[in-house]
């Protein structure tokens, strides 16, 4: 019986399938990590040293940590690179970074109203948290991972995020440059995933934007007009549960949300670099033509300065010329 139920998800008009969920030791997981696809592993205890890590454990033994903690006015944690914020744009985010220790995080948690501003911790996990949870974090299954980290030739380790989430919060569709083995300590996180080939649906914001990797449509109330090929987006699901590590591939775009009435969720992801390209191979991976589209608008917005020319260049050099519909 799952710890979870139907009416715990949240309802979108989005087609999608199934994540394969298979136990650690199957041999089809290492060749879908190897090839770039998502899978949900059973049974890998790879975060079984921190099952008792709840809000009190963490409270008694990180108390005057000081955390990152996201605050939203609503359920939508949608990321953003202040670094990319200028004056000549008008940006007015929804949620916003703060930071709080972390007694003054769990007390909010504990009191929290309906109505109130939304918390999300997202606190990398580095050495300033605190010995106690430092020698837990040292007794994760790190010989699995990183077989994986090798089997697959991925980069180096970068970071952990601690992720502690209000129930019914959402992360919005997006997408990072790095491979993700993201692991559910307690509650239960659902994740809808696109591939990358899918880019075209899911309008991710240009480069420039503080909103850079975020998809633009918003999955509660998609603009069909602005983004009419969102209604062809067909994605793969998984819920997430205690124990389980979800694969998720580099340029995959992913939607997580912790269950409603399922109580807070604390989670751990595994960020790696992505692995070094020994040969390229034609026909691209779709992944491999997202970056070469990133480092075109990149490389355009330098040149132009202004990255708002960036557009009307691009439409410059298609229209009428590679396309002769007229965009
Ligand atoms: C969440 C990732 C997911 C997390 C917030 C950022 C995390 C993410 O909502 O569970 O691990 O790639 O996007
Ligand atoms: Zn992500």
């Amino acid at each position: 019986m799952a710890g979870w139920n139907n009416n715990q998800l949240r309802k979108y008009n989005i087609k999608f399938e199934k994540i394969p969920v298979l136990q650690h030791d199957d041999p089809k997981v290492n060749s879908l990590l190897c090839n770039n696809k998502p899978v949900l592993i059973k049974g890998s205890k790879l975060v079984s040293s921190v099952l008792n890590w709840d809000l009190d454990y963490l409270q008694k033994h990180m108390s005057s940590v000081c955390c990152n903690v996201m605050v939203s006015t609503n359920h939508k944690f949608k990321y953003y690179d202040q670094k990319k914020i200028t004056p000549s744009i008008t940006f007015k985010p929804q949620s916003r970074p703060s930071s709080m220790t972390f007694s003054e995080f769990a007390e909010r948690m504990k009191t929290w109203k309906k109505g109130a501003p939304r918390l999300y911790l997202q606190q990398t996990l580095n050495n300033s948290i605190g010995h106690h949870v430092v020698r837990d974090f040292v007794m994760f299954n790190w010989d699995w991972v990183m077989s994986k980290q090798k089997i697959c030739k991925w980069g180096a380790l970068t970071s952990n995020l601690l992720l502690i989430s209000q129930e019914g919060n959402i992360t919005p569709c997006h997408y990072d440059e790095q491979q993700n083995m993201f692991a559910v300590v307690k509650g239960y996180k659902r994740f809808i995933l696109f591939p990358p080939s899918q880019f075209e649906c899911l309008y991710p914001h240009p480069v420039h934007h503080p909103y850079d990797r975020q998809s633009q449509v918003d999955f509660d109330n998609p603009n069909y007009t602005m983004f009419p090929k969102f209604k062809d987006a067909c994605g793969y699901e998984a819920v997430v549960g205690p124990e389980d590590v979800l694969y998720i591939p580099i340029y995959w775009f992913h939607h997580v949300e912790s269950l409603m009435s399922g109580g807070y969720t604390v989670s751990i992801n595994f960020w790696f670099k992505a692995g070094p390209i020994e040969k390229i191979e034609y026909p691209l991976q779709d992944y491999q033509k997202m970056a070469i589209m990133r480092n075109v608008e990149k490389m355009l917005g330098e040149a132009l300065h202004d990255p708002n020319d960036v557009g009307s260049m691009l439409r410059t050099i298609v229209v009428g010329r590679y396309t002769s519909e007229e965009l």
